[in-house]
């Protein structure tokens, strides 16, 4: 399948503006950016986040009155899928120093981190050890590397614009201030593959809201790169650290003197549960974008299901920033079996317009991405009336990325996003020659569960770390940060459940109190439902469901 014939049409209209662009590119003359003072205004329009009637407030738990997406307050008003009276804690399955819940990024680096203070760990995961968002990542990791230029100060201002100025600043602190470091582990310790230039040095370039050139990548497959290094090293160590695949918690355990002491796991092969005792606990369950909120299709993985959010909540950690979602400006949209796919924001950096039906650019690429969805959104509404419409009845703009060729050399696109190329290739579309079409797409969960710059949370022995964390990013994350987060605070969490381990955790009785409680509040609050929850995988057996990523028909387009 190529480009129909009427789309091929439209893309004349494309190459028909291109060269001019392109000139303007090379003599340095930007598209003007959306001012900070009307920023607010466009979002307030156009950002899904501010569509009335698809938010509500949480009625019980400790953030009640809290409104976030009513995707996610279903979840949490949900029951257990356990009868926490059936479950026999008195004889452990498994026990560890620390368990580690999530088997991506984060999860990893923590493992790696908890194995060095000397603990035995085990990670629980939901699908395969490395089935994760991290996986999906593409376009790169941020960090100050380049200290001629750069430095953690300007890093941290570009986090806390991109994040409104809400963002924890003790948080982002650590995030800039470690980046250096991490890079170094993942690149020089791990042997971590980045693209660099012929004398060893690393590559790196703008992303959106990036005040200077610091997003190392290897080619657009950082987050499968990053991925691969972290669980190569992990598998280094089979003495200890255990991994068991298909085997997602349901539910956090705490013991009587109220530190988190373990979890059930559910066995999706055998549907058996486990009890895993553990002395220490990090959550790195990753996000949510299977929850499809507001229907938008999404980059994420199949099991990306918010599990850690209930988890977290029903032992009593508060969430934050969850009344905000990120779509990422440029999913695919065409073809079909595409659909929701990630196009990495790399290719703005590298210089492609977004243009509209007409083949003219509407916006400066490199915005913060609330404010490059909702210019997009804009455009394709039916006031603006200039997205171009789709065999299957959707809009989308164009993504120019033949401009690249033009603005860096022949063979530019093929070399440096090889992931991309391949998947267009088996639709017939040749990136380098033809623009695709691409409109937002659900992608990350900016807010999550409260942690403190040590990764712990409120409820002692339990640690987060990851996409399920809140407050590093504020109400809006920049690209980039999200590969850096995994991997800074999957370390933290990891170093620190270690020693929590060895230093604090109290033996006990083990216990599901909490889950009765939050079954009572449930009660109490006139909340009646069939619901369950974690939600584990999206249904897609139930055509409403299926309906909100036609990529859920075609599982071989999924990595
Ligand atoms: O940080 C991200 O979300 C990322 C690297 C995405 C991308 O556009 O490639």
């Amino acid at each position: 399948m190529s480009y129909p014939p009427e789309m091929n049409e439209l893309i004349k209209r494309v190459e028909k503006t291109r060269p001019a662009r392109v000139e303007r590119k090379k003599r340095g003359e930007e598209f003007p950016s959306i001012p900070l003072e009307k920023r607010g205004e466009m979002l307030k329009k156009y950002h899904p986040d501010f569509i009335k009637g698809n938010k509500r407030p949480i009625k019980i738990g400790p953030n009640k009155e809290y409104a976030i997406s009513n995707e996610v307050v279903d979840l949490l008003e949900a029951k257990s899928r356990v009868d926490p009276d059936k479950i026999n804690l008195s004889t452990a399955h498994f026990e560890t120093d620390v368990l580690i819940i999530g088997g991506g990024g984060a999860g990893n680096a923590a493992a790696l981190l908890a194995r060095q203070q000397g603990a035995k760990v085990l990670i629980a995961t939901k699908l395969r050890n490395g089935d994760a968002n991290t996986m999906m990542a593409e376009g790169g990791i941020q960090a100050a590397t380049k200290l001629e230029k750069d430095s953690p100060y300007f890093h941290y201002l570009d986090v806390m614009g991109g994040g409104h100025f809400k963002n924890d600043p003790e948080l982002v602190y650590t995030l800039v201030n470690k980046a250096p470091k991490v890079m170094k582990w993942l690149v020089e310790d791990l042997g971590g593959m980045f693209s660099k230039f012929p004398d060893g040095r690393l590559k790196s370039m703008h992303g959106g809201g990036t005040s200077r050139k610091r997003m190392h990548y290897a080619g657009d497959i950082t987050g499968a790169e990053i991925m691969r290094t972290l669980r190569d090293e992990v598998q280094n160590y089979p003495d200890d650290i255990k991994i068991l695949e298909f085997s997602p918690a349901v539910e956090l355990i705490l013991n009587e003197h109220g530190q988190c002491a373990g979890a059930v796991l559910y066995n999706m092969e055998t549907e058996e549960y486990y009890v895993v005792k553990a002395k220490a606990v990090v959550l790195a369950t990753g996000g949510s974008g299977r929850l499809h909120i507001q229907d938008y299709m999404t980059t994420n993985h199949y099991g990306a299901t918010g599990d850690g959010l209930v988890l977290g909540y029903r032992a009593g950690v508060k969430l934050c920033f969850l009344h905000t979602v990120q779509y990422h400006p440029t999913g695919a949209v065409f073809p079909e079996q595409a659909e929701g796919l990630l196009i990495t924001e790399k290719f703005r950096g590298a210089g492609a317009n977004l243009v509209n039906i007409d083949g003219e650019q509407f916006v400066y690429e490199r915005e913060p991405r609330d404010v490059e969805a909702s210019g997009i959104i804009r455009e394709c509404s039916p006031e603006v009336g200039k997205g171009v419409p789709t065999p299957t009845g959707k809009f989308g703009v164009w993504l120019d990325s033949p401009m690249i060729d033009m603005l860096w050399g022949e063979g530019t696109v093929a070399k440096e996003f090889p992931g991309k190329v391949i998947l267009f290739k088996r639709y017939d579309i040749d990136i380098s020659k033809e623009p695709m079409l691409i409109y937002p797409t659900l992608h990350y969960q900016n807010g999550g569960l409260e942690i403190n710059a040590k990764s712990e949370t409120s409820l002692p022995g339990l640690f987060v770390a990851g996409e399920i964390a809140g407050g590093i990013h504020g109400e809006n994350r920049l690209m980039g940060n999200s590969l850096l987060d995994v991997t800074v605070f999957g370390r933290i969490a990891g170093e620190n459940a270690a020693v929590f381990a060895k230093q604090k955790a109290r033996v006990g009785r083990l216990t599901l109190e909490h889950v009765k409680r939050y079954h009572k509040e449930l009660e109490e609050a006139g909340i009646v439902t069939d619901r369950v929850a974690p939600m584990l995988l999206p249904d897609y057996s139930n055509p409403e469901v299926r309906k909100k990523q036609l990529t859920s028909s075609y599982l071989g387009t999924l990595r």
